[in-house]
C-alpha cells in the first residue's frame, strides 16, 4: 500500500523543527526501530502535531483507514479484592464485602444467557481478587460458559488474578494456565500491568504481582499458544522514563513470543480513590502518549483505545494519533471506570453509534474477532 508521506517530508524540510526530532522522523520513514532515548526525547520535546503526523503515517501503513471493534461483553465476578491498589476506586475489602458484589456461577451463566441471540463474539471476564474464588471455581465458570456458547471466545483474568489463583492452588504458572486452557480459556486481557518499575509499584500497588511476575505470566500463556493484551496505566506519578521503560519491556517480550494482540494505554482517573490528589493529565498529553506508543511499539500491530475510560470524544480523537482499535461496544456495563470518575457513567454504545463515531472521524469501521480476523467491513458514510 502506498501511504502519503508528505507530512513527514514537511517535517524533514522544516526549518523550525529540532534536529533530533528530524532524525526520529527519518527513522520512521525508513521503518527503523526507535531507541529508548528516542522514546524519552519524544515525550520531552515532541509537540502534538508532529506526533500525530508520524503516528498516522505508521497507522495508515499498517491498517489504511480501518478501525477495528469487537462485539463483546464483560463479566465482573466480584469487586471484593485482597489487594490495595491506591488508584482503584472499584474494589472492596473482604470484611466490607456487603458493600460490593460476588456473583455465583449461576448468576454469571445468566449473564451469558442474556446474550443468547446476540452476535457477540467474546466474553471478557475480569474482577477483583476474591479470597474464596479459586482456580477450581474459575475452571468451572469457564467450562460452563464454553458448554453454553462454544462460539464465544473467552478472554479472562488479569495476571494479578491468575498469580493469586495459581499460588493458592500451589501450582506453577504453567500448570495453572494449562488447567484454565483445558477448561476453555483462550486469551488473557492486559490488566494489572500498571507501570512495571518497582519503585512506582511500591507507591501505587505495592502488594500485588510485580513487573517480572506479570511478564512471566503472559510469556507462559504465549508459550502455551494463547494470546494476550498488554496495558499501561499512565498519567499519575510516573515519569516519561518509566513509560518508556514499561513499553520497552513489553516490546522485548513481544520480540521473543509474538503473543500480544494489542497494546492498551489506560488513562489514570482520579475520582474516589486514594490518589484523588493526583491531577489527571490533559487531552493533549493523552494524544501525545497514544502517538508515541504507536511509534515505539513497532512490533504491536494494534493500538487500542478503551473509550469507556477515555470518553467518547477523546477516543475518537486518538484515531488521528495511531489508534486502530476501539474497545467497549455493546451494552458494556463495566464499573471499573465509571467508579473512578470517567465521564462515561453508563459506558454503553450500540454498534451503530460506534460506527458513526468512526466514520465521522473519516475512518472505516471493521468488526473483528478477538484475534483480529475481520468479520465485517461497514460502509463508510463520509467524513
Ligand atoms: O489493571 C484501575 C485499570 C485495569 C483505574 O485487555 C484504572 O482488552 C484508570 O485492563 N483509572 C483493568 N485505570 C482493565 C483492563 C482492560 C480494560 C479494557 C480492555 C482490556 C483488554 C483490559 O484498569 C487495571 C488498571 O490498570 N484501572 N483503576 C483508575 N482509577
Ligand atoms: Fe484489586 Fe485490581 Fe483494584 Fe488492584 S486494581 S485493588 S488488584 S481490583
Amino acid at each position: 500500500m502506498i501511504v502519503d508521506n508528505t507530512g513527514i517530508e514537511q517535517i524533514l524540510n522544516s526549518a523550525s523543527i529540532d534536529k533530533e526530532l528530524k532524525t526520529i522522523a527519518e527513522k520512521i520513514l525508513k521503518t527503523e526501530r526507535l531507541s529508548f532515548e528516542d522514546g524519552v526525547l519524544l515525550f520531552e520535546k515532541a509537540e502534538v502535531g508532529y506526533l500525530g503526523t508520524l503516528a498516522n503515517y505508521v497507522r495508515n501503513k499498517l491498517h489504511g483507514e480501518k478501525v477495528y471493534f469487537n462485539r463483546n461483553f464483560h463479566i465482573e465476578p466480584t469487586n471484593v479484592c485482597v489487594f490495595t491498589c491506591n488508584f482503584c476506586s472499584y474494589s472492596r475489602k473482604y470484611k466490607h464485602r456487603d458493600e460490593g458484589w460476588e456473583l455465583s456461577i449461576e448468576e454469571m451463566l445468566d449473564m451469558v444467557r442474556k446474550y443468547e441471540n446476540q452476535p457477540v463474539t467474546e466474553v471478557h471476564i475480569v474482577g477483583g481478587v476474591h479470597p474464596k474464588m479459586n482456580l477450581e471455581f474459575f475452571c468451572e465458570v469457564v467450562s460452563k460458559i464454553k458448554e453454553m456458547r462454544p462460539d464465544l471466545h473467552i478472554k479472562g483474568f488479569t495476571a494479578v488474578e491468575l498469580d493469586y489463583m495459581f499460588r493458592k492452588a500451589k501450582l506453577t504458572t504453567k500448570e495453572g494456565m494449562q488447567k484454565l486452557k483445558d477448561a476453555g480459556l483462550q486469551s488473557l486481557p492486559g490488566g494489572g500491568a500498571e507501570i512495571f518499575d518497582e519503585a512506582i509499584r511500591q507507591e501505587i500497588c505495592a502488594d500485588k504481582i510485580d513487573g517480572p511476575g506479570w511478564l512471566d505470566i503472559h510469556k507462559t500463556a504465549h508459550q502455551l499458544g494463547m494470546h494476550s493484551n498488554a496495558t499501561m496505566l499512565y498519567g499519575h506519578i510516573e515519569s516519561y522514563w518509566h513509560r518508556v521503560d514499561h513499553m520497552e519491556q513489553l516490546r522485548t517480550l513481544q520480540d521473543e513470543t509474538g503473543g500480544f494482540n494489542c497494546f492498551i494505554p489506560l488513562k489514570f482517573r482520579n475520582m474516589d480513590n486514594d490518589m484523588s490528589h493526583v491531577p489527571e493529565v490533559t487531552m493533549v498529553e493523552d494524544m501525545r502518549l497514544y502517538a508515541i506508543a504507536r511509534l515505539y511499539m513497532d512490533n504491536f500491530r494494534n493500538l487500542k483505545a478503551y473509550w469507556p475510560m477515555l470518553g467518547r470524544e477523546s477516543a475518537q480523537m486518538t484515531l488521528q494519533f495511531g489508534v486502530n482499535d476501539l474497545d467497549g461496544t455493546i451494552d458494556d456495563t463495566t464499573k471499573i471506570y465509571s467508579m473512578a470518575g470517567s465521564e462515561e457513567q453508563s459506558p454503553s454504545m450500540t454498534t451503530e453509534e460506534l460506527c458513526d463515531l468512526i466514520t465521522t472521524a473519516g475512518k472505516t469501521p471493521v468488526e473483528r474477532d478477538t484475534v483480529y480476523n475481520e468479520i465485517q467491513v461497514f460502509e463508510t458514510t463520509g467524513a
